[in-house]
């Protein structure tokens, strides 16, 4: 527990059997509940969770691969039926630093948003990220602000943090499957009205490999374009009635 909220930290993995234990081993005490989302991993990912000791770790696997931002739908589904009231996301690969979890859950659990996610570029050490990293989440994070108009920046980074009461309201099933939910998912989070705000948090970048690759930046803008599509479609000044007729000069009021 922590100031009275259940906390629920979901993992996705993919092939990290490397870093996961880790990740996990460095969770704090704090945190209730660890899905860890195994995604078909072909090496010894489920193995290495399975051999922790950790009783709050809860093991779900995908029989297929289906992507990282389908793991965090299923970690999220399932925190939400065991009850939990904060839902943390942190990677499998130990790019995100556990001391600084707090400050996220803080800024949604006292400070009053339902999503608070980190931001890399904030903090005194955003140098430290790679150059092309940096310039490409920043590339898409101009376009996620204009597709949303949230105020936010290096919509990359995965380490968030959710309430649950608003995650109930989101349609979390349609959430871009791969990389690109982030962005996605601060789509729903605008269309449903949510209070979204950035937390500094350190640029973690050591010993892992990454999955992404430039081809997917296209991928990325393209589920970011989708969700301008939408928001411009149920903006209520472009909703025109199917038959709209100008009123006849009798028929306006006059003041
Ligand atoms: N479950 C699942 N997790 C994935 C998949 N792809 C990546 N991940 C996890 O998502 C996190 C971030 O992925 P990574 O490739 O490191 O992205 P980066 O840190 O943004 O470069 C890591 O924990 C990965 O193990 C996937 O297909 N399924
Ligand atoms: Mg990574």
């Amino acid at each position: 527990m922590w100031h009275g909220a259940k906390v629920a930290v979901i993992v996705p993995a993919y092939q990290e059997e490397r870093l996961i234990g880790r990740t996990l081993r460095g969770l704090p005490a704090f945190v209730d509940r660890i899905y860890v989302v195994d995604d078909a991993s072909t090496d010894q990912t489920a193995e290495r969770v399975s051999s922790q000791t950790d009783a709050r770790i809860t093991l779900l696997r995908h029989p297929t691969n289906r992507g990282v931002g389908a793991a965090i739908t299923s970690g999220y589904e399932r925190a939400l039926l065991d009850g939990a009231d904060l839902l943390a996301v942190m990677a499998a690969d130990d790019q995100m630093d556990p001391a600084e979890l707090p400050l996220l859950l803080e800024r949604v659990w006292a400070g009053g948003v339902d999503y608070a996610k980190g931001n890399r570029f904030l903090h005194p050490e955003a140098a430290h990220m790679p150059l092309l990293r940096r310039l490409g989440s920043a590339a898409l994070s101009a376009l996620t602000r204009s597709a949303t108009a949230l105020d936010v920046d290096d919509c990359q980074c995965g380490f968030t943090v959710l309430r649950s009461s608003a995650a109930r309201r989101l349609p979390l099933a349609e959430l871009w499957p791969r990389y690109g939910y982030p962005n996605d998912l601060l789509g729903m989070l605008a269309a449903a009205g949510s209070q979204v705000a950035d937390v500094p948090v350190r640029p973690v970048y050591a010993d892992e490999n990454s999955g992404l690759r430039a081809h997917h930046m296209l991928t990325i803008v393209g589920v970011i374009a989708r969700r301008w599509r939408r928001s411009r479609a149920t903006r209520p000044d472009s909703v025109q009635p199917a038959h709209a007729e100008r009123p006849s000069p009798a028929a306006r009021t006059t003041p």
